[in-house]
């Protein structure tokens, strides 16, 4: 499925796009008109004669990539709170590494001693049961890979000027990891549901007395009480030993660090269900309880803090995801959103997870606007700024899912733009 593209390609090479294969040995870099600057000028690489360094515990990056960190935003007004963001721009594919996955905490990461620990699930009436963690390991675990972004992820989009800084640092509230744990409806149907029971109130062990409520529907539909991540248990930051993971929901309800889980016929309406992570409308209402994340993507190369150094051929890269399902198309435009065309979709495509898109882009040394937008499975189109602001009014603070602009100028600087 290749399209044409007279826009982000050079005319001559259009023509040859025509079957997959084609395009796939022609997308490798330096197959492509002028290619990349010194790779066939390579010299003979080192080798090495000597036994290497040793064997290690348990690995770390590079030497030379220590410098792939989370960056962290923290109010110094609040001990413990704060986010940290994953650095979007200098990863690939659409696992978030567990030390980079990022973080949000309202009041530190609690140390919790796992053979102290347990969870109770209050069911309607006098029942409750109470499970250690040894306990929720003997139970039948699933696995998913998804995403969890939370509510105020970009949200310095919302602001008047655009503000300079990598993709990472605008857009990096969110994360894709394969989950694994017990699914949250073998547990509510243990305690036993009644027909009065139409929210779940999960309460957390942290300082900040974190508390949501999720309806029932939800809970009995694909939620995990999740204990690993990416294979290995959860990290400290990310709710070890036992967290909620609500797939394509607002991170809020993705709880972590779980103390106990009550059934209920009406929320609690804490302050995590009022008036955290609440938009306030044009009409002067507060939009509470949003829960799905929109349909979204960003361009994680090139972007802002990256240089383009010479002309000729790049590839475009970047990540969407949606909170209501799979994601149909993204498309790219390379002048600022008069001109589209369909990026690929990396396969595989996941329910409400991260999804990786491509597209060889030649750069002929003019100045562009690289712009994507991504469909969802349920139809939804991500907004432009525009339209997203007339939509809801100037005083969102949450849930930005608008088109994101970078512009490259004719010196291969780019910066970020509305466009
Ligand atoms: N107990 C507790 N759960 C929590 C939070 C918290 O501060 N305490 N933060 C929430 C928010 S706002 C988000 S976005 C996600 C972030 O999850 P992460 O830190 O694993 O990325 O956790 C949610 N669960
Ligand atoms: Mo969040």
């Amino acid at each position: 499925m290749i399209m044409q593209n007279k826009r982000l390609y050079p005319a001559k090479t259009a023509q040859m796009r025509t079957d997959r294969r084609s395009f796939l040995q022609l997308g490798g870099l330096g197959l492509l008109g002028a290619g990349v600057a010194g790779v066939s000028d390579a010299a003979e690489p080192p080798s090495w004669s000597e036994a290497g360094g040793g064997f290690s515990n348990y690995g770390q990056p590079a030497d030379t990539e220590q410098r792939t960190i989370r960056w962290i935003s923290a109010n110094p007004a609040v001990p413990g709170e704060g986010v940290s963001w994953t650095p979007l721009h200098e990863l690939e594919g659409t696992i978030t590494p567990n030390g980079l996955h990022f973080e949000r905490h309202h009041n530190g990461v609690p140390s919790i001693d796992p053979d102290e620990w347990s969870l109770l699930v209050n069911a309607s009436g006098e029942r409750s049961l109470r499970y250690s963690l040894a306990d929720l390991h003997r139970y039948p675990l699933q696995s998913r890979i998804l995403f969890i972004e939370c509510g105020g992820n970009s949200n310095t989009l919302w602001k008047p000027q655009p503000v300079q800084a990598a993709a990472g640092h605008l857009h990096g509230l969110v994360s894709g990891c394969e989950w694994t744990g017990v699914a949250l409806s073998v547990l509510l149907q243990e305690a036993g549901i009644s027909t009065q029971d139409k929210w779940l109130i999960a309460d957390a062990m942290d300082a900040s007395g974190v508390t949501v409520s999720l309806p029932i529907a939800k809970c009995l539909d694909d939620v995990l009480v999740a204990l690993y991540q990416n294979g290995e248990a959860l990290r400290p930051e990310n709710g070890y030993p036992a967290r909620l993971v609500v797939p394509g929901w607002e991170g809020i309800v993705n709880v972590k660090w779980l103390r106990s889980l009550s059934l209920s016929d009406v929320p609690l309406m804490s302050r995590f269900d009022t008036v955290s992570y609440t938009d306030l409308q044009k009409d002067g209402i507060a939009e509470r309880m949003t829960f799905e994340m929109g349909v979204k993507s960003i361009i994680t190369s090139p972007s802002v803090g990256q240089q383009l150094t010479t002309t000729g051929d790049y590839e475009v890269r970047g990540l969407a995801w949606s909170g209501a399902g799979r994601i149909q198309t993204v498309e790219l435009s390379a002048d600022g959103g008069r001109n589209w065309v369909p990026a690929h979709l990396q396969e595989p495509v996941l329910d409400r997870a991260l999804t990786r898109f491509r597209l060889p882009w030649h750069w002929d040394g003019r100045a562009q606007v690289l712009m994507s937008r991504a469909t969802d499975t349920a139809g939804a189109r991500q907004p432009s700024r525009d339209e997203l602001i007339s939509a809801k009014g100037g005083n969102v603070y949450y849930h930005y899912n608008g088109i994101c602009a970078w512009a490259v100028d004719v010196d291969g600087d780019i910066s970020h733009v509305y466009a």
